[in-house]
């Protein structure tokens, strides 16, 4: 049996959930940069692992590889403290984790790395609503929090994670938190979990 493998790119906040969540976890792995702007992850050799053509995946020691994001936090978490074992308080990890990859994910992640890969204005004109959405999200998220300190079941969980990757960059996208205090405090709660790291951590 080899070690877990983690297919993976630095910037991409899809990543460093897979990252935090094996770091807090304290399980050891080999991390293989692609560069996604290089067309990395385009590649036969990679395309055999995830057809999807996207990091992050994850190879476990069996061999077999696991991709999306969510469904490798899914996996990892089971049987951890990162996943509660109530039947409704699972699905509502579910349920923030949908909602970030259907309207939070599509928004702030994709602005971000638009300006990241110098790709702003091609996509000038899907920018504003983009971001029109984005806060849309924000609000959903400022709304929840207001009432609690995290996502579900007032424990932190890999529903925080998953949300948490690509808020706390947001303004890395032109995204303004000011107006968001309820979700400034319960990134400052996230980033003092045990074993965090930050996003630029390898
Ligand atoms: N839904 C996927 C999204 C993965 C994704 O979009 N990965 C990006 C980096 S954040 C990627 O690998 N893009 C490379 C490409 O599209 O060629 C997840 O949550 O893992």
């Amino acid at each position: 049996m080899s070690a877990l493998t983690l297919y993976d790119y630095l910037v991409s906040g899809n990543g460093y959930k897979v990252r935090l969540l094996l770091h807090q976890l304290e399980r050891a792995y080999e991390r293989i940069e692609l560069d996604i702007t290089r067309g990395e992850t385009r590649t036969p050799e990679f395309l055999a692992r995830n057809p999807n053509g996207r990091i992050p995946c994850l190879v476990l020691e069996d061999g077999t590889p696991l991709a999306e994001s969510n469904a490798i936090l899914w996996y990892l978490a089971e049987g951890t403290a990162f996943l509660p074992s109530e039947r409704l308080a699972r699905a509502q990890v579910l349920q923030w984790m949908f909602f970030e990859q259907y309207s939070h994910e599509p928004f702030i992640a994709v602005v971000r790395f638009w300006i990241h890969a110098g790709l702003e204005g091609e996509h000038a004109d899907e920018i504003p609503e983009r971001r029109r959405r984005g806060v849309e999200a924000l609000g959903v998220m400022e709304a929840h929090l207001s009432q609690r300190a995290f996502f579900v079941g007032e424990r932190y969980s890999i529903a925080d994670i998953a949300l948490y990757a690509y808020t706390h960059v947001a303004h890395e996208g032109g995204f303004d938190l000011t107006g968001f205090p309820a979700v400034r405090a319960w990134l400052a709660r996230v980033a003092e979990q045990p074993r965090h790291i930050p996003i630029t951590q390898s």
